[in-house]
């Protein structure tokens, strides 16, 4: 591999590829689909880019390799690093804390070890391959540590990261044993990225708090450096352009409407479609659209709910309870209310090609995003996309999208006489004003697509830690 030769770098903790076997026992890599990959593309074409990422094969380290002139550098991670550098510290330490503690967090020193330990190796291998006042975009709360580690290592690299989930308020924040190392971490960044207003604010509130450090307006002076750094909220987005395009797509249209006839063309289909996460607030919508059909609102005759949950993390104990509990729960619903010949819950518990997902959006009328922390949800913004015509958008309050969309059916799923109530008049407002608000979602989505997000961030990124010029963000 030659070294130092990049001038755009991105570490995430996972490779855009994933390793598949072919028939004949063959292997090949095959880019997975992700908003974040597209968005690259956009930022990357006509640079020399390298991403930086575990392969997803613990105990293997396959040789760097190029896809479509984007230089792949695995990172190792053995099977021990995987249990507590990433389902442990990553999973069970810091996504509970940076989302509200919906269960608790579980601490041990040896994954903060691991931790600190795999994050050297990512900041060791963003140094290898950046080129001399390369730019390097670091993702996401697995690579806290790596912008400081990487400054240390290579002072002339411009380095920004970006927090695709929440960051805590400082009094949750404040109860991480490596409290201080992360912030300091972060601080090795020129520009810091967050979703929301809130999540900047957040980080500032912490540094003042826990590192002593003065700010102004959204920049921090780091202790003891004549360093500045910025935080500010660039929320991430989705290919709008892209989606659309699938959605509108004649096979796409016919197979939302075989989808709604193997369905039994009720005259409403709700969706779900999530991670199998405790923090999506699936539990809080079965629950909501269970009464709904206990108090004869809603009627299992002409309603029924899809819920597309795909499998995530199966190996930390909060999701098997998870999936023990909506599975025990889908089984109840179903056993209760299902005419003969058709379910009124139908649960898909595993990963679709995008034409799939796009039919499931456009063929739904309700899409239920609730939540009780995310730090965006890009489903929101792919529903809005797809469907044409009177859909209606539930959305929690508590996700970043709650921030641009303004035309859901805003609910908070804690209450859930209120989201049973946000349900109904997402179902029963007219036609009209329905088509209405979808129009509005969409042309948001439309205009703050993903591409604009990364040039967005990569402006912010350049300018730190002055705000980029006007024309420029
Ligand atoms: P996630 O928590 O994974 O992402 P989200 O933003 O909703 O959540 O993205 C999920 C993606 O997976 C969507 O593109 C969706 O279409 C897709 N998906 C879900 N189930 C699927 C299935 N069964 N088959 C195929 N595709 C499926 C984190 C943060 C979010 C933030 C994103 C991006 O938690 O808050 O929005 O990163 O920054």
């Amino acid at each position: 591999m030659p070294s130092r030769t990049y001038d755009f770098v991105i570490a995430a903790n996972r490779l855009p590829v994933d390793r598949v076997v072919r028939d004949d026992g063959t292997e090949e890599w095959q880019t997975s689909p992700g908003g974040l990959v597209t968005a690259m593309e956009s930022v990357m074409r006509g640079r020399s880019a390298a991403w930086v990422g575990w392969a997803g094969i613990p105990d293997e380290t396959p040789e760097p390799f190029t896809d479509d002139e984007l230089l792949l550098v695995p990172v190792p991670l053995s099977l021990d690093e995987v249990t507590s550098y990433y389902e442990g510290y990553s999973n069970d330490s810091l996504w509970p804390i940076y989302h509200d503690v919906i269960v608790p967090a579980t601490f041990r020193r040896s994954w903060a070890a691991a931790y600190e330990q795999v994050n050297e190796r990512f900041a060791q291998q963003c140094a290898e391959v950046a080129a001399e006042g390369a730019t390097v975009w670091v993702h996401d709360y697995q690579l806290q540590l790596v912008p400081a580690l990487l400054r240390e290592l290579r002072p002339d690299v411009r380095i920004g990261w970006f927090n695709h989930i929440p960051f805590p308020p400082v009094e949750l924040f404040g109860q991480l044993p490596m409290r201080r190392e992360i912030l300091t971490g972060l601080l090795g960044a020129d520009f810091l990225g967050f979703q929301r207003p809130a999540d900047a604010e957040n980080f500032l509130r912490a540094c003042r708090r826990l590192l002593g450090a003065r700010t102004k307006g959204d920049v921090v002076d780091v202790p003891h450096t004549d360093r500045r750094v910025r935080a500010a909220s660039v929320p991430i987005s989705i290919d709008a352009g892209g989606l659309r395009e699938l959605a509108m797509s004649e096979p796409v249209q016919e197979r939302a409407r075989e989808i709604r006839e193997q369905l039994g063309n009720p005259r409403t289909v709700l969706l779900g479609v999530d991670r199998l996460d405790y923090t999506k607030g699936i539990r809080h919508r079965l629950k909501a659209f269970e009464e709904l059909l206990r108090d004869g609102r809603l009627s299992a005759d002409d309603v029924c709910l899809v819920q597309v949950a795909s499998p995530s993390r199966e190996r930390v104990e909060a999701y098997r309870e998870l999936r023990e509990q909506v599975e025990r729960t889908v089984g109840s619903v179903n056993g209760a209310y299902s005419p003969i010949g058709h379910t009124t819950v139908t649960y898909l518990h595993r990963s679709f090609p995008r034409e799939e997902m796009a039919a499931l959006y456009v063929a739904a009328d309700v899409m239920l995003v609730t939540p009780l922390r995310d730090g965006m949800n890009l489903v929101a913004k792919e529903y809005v996309t797809c469907h044409d015509g009177p859909g209606a958008l539930v959305l929690s309050e508590f996700t970043g999208a709650a921030g641009q969309l303004r035309q859901a059916f805003m609910t908070n799923p804690h209450d859930i006489g209120g989201l049973k109530q946000a349900i109904m008049d997402a179902i029963e407002t007219p036609e009209k004003e329905r088509a209405r608000r979808m129009k509005a979602l969409r042309n948001q989505v439309a205009k703050n697509d993903v591409q604009h997000w990364a040039e967005t961030y990569l402006a912010a990124l350049r300018a730190a830690p002055e705000k980029p010029a006007p024309t420029e963000s």
